[in-house]
């Protein structure tokens, strides 16, 4: 027979049980799933009591009493559905699994790609189940295995797919970069990095040229990932010519003369050095 009409919780015990897990009550009959998988049956008001049969397919108990033989038939949830929240490579996705009848107690352990990574209660029907996702991107299987804490409910599984994607642009390693000086001219500084939560460090590329002359210039970095993204990063370059140049005199220059009014004296013209 089907299981009874009407849930009883809780419902009147037969003296001396103990350890009842649930009950079930029919026009005639009542019988109680206790904690250690037998089933009592009690009937007007004889009762009996079995272990679990081995062998019968999809009956989970056969009690006995004065009018009756009660065949305890296996309930068998369904999981009606199971999703995954879209994970990026290094961060969190939430899974779920519906699982009906709600009043079906037990725990749903989730595969992902065939390894189990962690299981959940089910509550009022749903088990969910945060995932860190350590994945590189890509599509997984995703399975939720129902297991019951009740003896007449059975295993029920449900399957979904994992999507692993990137929409995360790269993130600098530092805040910000130093600025570059120089008084003659300044050679492109080497490039900086960032992290990328699927590509792991990414060096910047950049189109500024490899040398700068004098002026103010802005060299702007570009991280890009392998799935499209990317961010920027400035950086300033100053050259700026501040120091004036050197004189170097020439040596005094001592003549004779022999005459009263003038003289042509020779000496080196005058020179300077500067920085550039
Ligand atoms: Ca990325």
């Amino acid at each position: 027979m089907s299981p009874g009409k009407q849930w009883l919780w809780p419902t009147t015990l037969p003296p001396g049980l103990s350890a009842i897990q649930r009950s079930l009550q029919t026009e005639f009959t009542t019988w109680h799933f206790k904690s250690d998988g037998t089933v009592v049956a009690w009937v007007y008001p004889a009762n009996g009591q079995t272990a679990l049969p081995a062998g019968l397919n999809g009956v989970l108990a056969v009690a006995a009493g004065d009018l009756h033989s009660l065949e305890i038939m296996l309930i068998v949830p369904t999981i009606t559905t199971v999703a995954a929240a879209n994970g990026q490579c290094t961060e969190h996705a939430t899974f779920s699994a519906a699982v009906s009848p709600s009043t079906a107690t037990g725990s749903v352990e989730f595969l992902v790609n065939g390894s189990s990574v962690g299981s959940a209660p089910v509550t009022d029907g749903l088990a969910t189940f945060d995932y860190v996702v350590n994945m590189i991107v890509g599509e997984y299987p995703l399975q939720a295995v129902f297991s019951s804490s009740f003896p007449s409910f059975a295993d029920s599984e449900g399957t979904s797919i994992l999507t692993v994607t990137d929409t995360t642009p790269p993130v600098a390693d530092v805040g910000s970069l130093p600025d570059v000086t120089a008084q003659c001219s300044a050679v492109r500084p080497d490039p900086p990095t960032a992290t990328d939560a699927c590509d792991g460090q990414i060096t910047a590329t950049t189109t500024s040229p490899a040398t700068f002359g004098q002026g103010d210039f802005t060299i702007v970095w570009t991280f890009n990932d392998s799935h499209g993204n990317s961010s920027e990063q400035s950086q300033q370059v100053h050259v700026h010519d501040t120091i004036a140049p050197t004189v170097t005199c020439p040596n005094d220059v001592t003549v004779i003369t022999s005459s009263s009014s003038s003289m042509v004296v020779d000496y080196p013209a005058h020179t300077a050095l500067d920085n550039s």
